[in-house]
């Protein structure tokens, strides 16, 4: 689907929009210095209050970047208003676009080297620190639950009950492993819910490809894709960074052989985050790192599953059985980090000493 001319003309935007990006969410096109996004109204059912928390976060992280010397243009969004000073779009067919700046000579990756996840690692981390006074309050829930793992499992069992599609004859392995874990999956919300960890205003999809690096120095720029920005754990931020950047595989490999945990970058990534974090994380929090792999991991095998299951109707795919080889790409990582728990965490205590605290 392309860009009606409509929704250019409300930017005054001359130059034509050509497809961008790699997300599994909303479509995003460039044209000349602007990215423009069609908001998947699908998954946010909300645009407008979804915008509101963008350009207050955007807002907010603007000042702060700027009282710290830094350059508020290039690390982070800068929302584009319509003509008509509006921050989104709707066309006369009922959809919703955005538009922001497009930050100049940046690039993101799937794939990332150590180097490169040290930066973006501290990035996390200093997101967090970021909006550690931005009152969570004042955000609206853009997807609610949407880091409930038990619900996500409810979630699951309904749509293998409903089985629309007939492909529940296909998961059955898969079914068996998560609900043998079923009891760990409310490990963080309950810690959460007792107050055992502090609920923070966090990124809630730290992808990998959710951060822009600096074409030429491959220092991290931004964290950008700020839909999911909400009040949350800082496990979720951890958790789901390091799941899709230290695993082996692409996230939608069919060969689960390829499916590993790629320790060198394990450990590139908690060095990073845990040179920005170390002064708020708690000691819980800092015991539950590791988990939180696993526990992200499998959360995403779940919501992959549950999507295949219910005939593709959430994350974009490109082929059929993605969704499913998605699904079990997850699964089969969170295995293998669920058997290298103790290996992350002597990596976590190495970083919290000290000394080795640079990079
Ligand atoms: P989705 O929600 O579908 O994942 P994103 O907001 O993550 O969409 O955007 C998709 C991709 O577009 C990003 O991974 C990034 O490569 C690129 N991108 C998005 N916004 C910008 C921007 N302001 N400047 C440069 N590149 C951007
Ligand atoms: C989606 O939007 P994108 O592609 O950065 C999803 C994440 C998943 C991710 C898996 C709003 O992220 O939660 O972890 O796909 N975002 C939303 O690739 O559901
Ligand atoms: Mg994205």
């Amino acid at each position: 689907m392309g860009i009606e001319n409509e929704v250019l003309r409300a930017y005054g935007i001359a130059t034509p929009a050509l497809t961008y990006g790699n997300g599994h969410i909303n479509d995003t096109y460039i044209s000349g210095d602007y990215i423009i996004q069609r908001i998947n109204t699908n998954v946010f059912k909300e645009p407008e209050k979804l915008m509101s928390n963008i350009l207050k976060v955007t807002n907010f992280l603007k000042v702060k970047l700027k009282k710290e010397g830094r350059d508020p243009e290039r690390e982070t969004l800068s929302v584009v208003l319509t003509e008509d000073g509006r921050s989104f779009y709707k066309t006369g067919d009922g959809e919703y676009f955005r538009v922001c700046k497009l930050i100049k000579n940046s690039i993101s990756y799937d794939a990332v080297t150590p180097k490169l996840l040290y930066g973006a690692a501290y990035g996390f981390g200093d997101f967090q620190r970021l909006l550690s006074d931005f009152d969570g309050r004042e955000l609206y829930e853009t997807i609610p639950d949407f880091h409930n793992t038990p619900k996500r499992y409810a979630d699951l069992l309904s749509a293998y009950k409903a089985d629309i599609c007939g492909r529940a004859y296909k998961v059955k392995k898969e079914m068996e492993y998560i609900n043998s874990l079923s009891k760990e999956l409310s490990i963080v919300t309950d810690a959460l819910e007792s107050k055992e960890i502090p609920c923070r205003v966090t990124h809630n999809d730290t992808k990998i490809n959710n951060v822009l690096f600096d074409r030429e120095s491959g220092k991290l720029l931004a964290v950008i894709d700020l839909d999911t920005v909400m009040p949350g754990s800082l496990l979720y931020d951890f958790g789901d960074a390091l799941r899709s950047a230290a695993n082996t595989a692409a996230e939608d490999e069919k060969d689960l052989l390829l499916v590993g945990l790629n320790f060198e970058n394990a450990e590139a990534f908690i060095k990073g985050f845990m040179l920005s974090a170390k002064d708020f994380i708690t000691e819980r929090e800092k015991e539950l790192l590791p988990f939180s792999v696993k526990l992200i991991a499998l959360e995403l095998g779940m919501r992959f599953l549950a999507d295949y299951l219910a005939g593709d109707v959430y994350f974009k795919t490109s082929r059929e059985g993605q969704n499913l080889d998605r699904a079990r790409c997850q699964l089969e990582f969170a295995r293998i980090v669920g058997e290298n728990l103790k290996a992350l965490a002597k990596i976590v205590n190495m970083c919290v000493s000290g000394d080795s605290l640079s990079s």
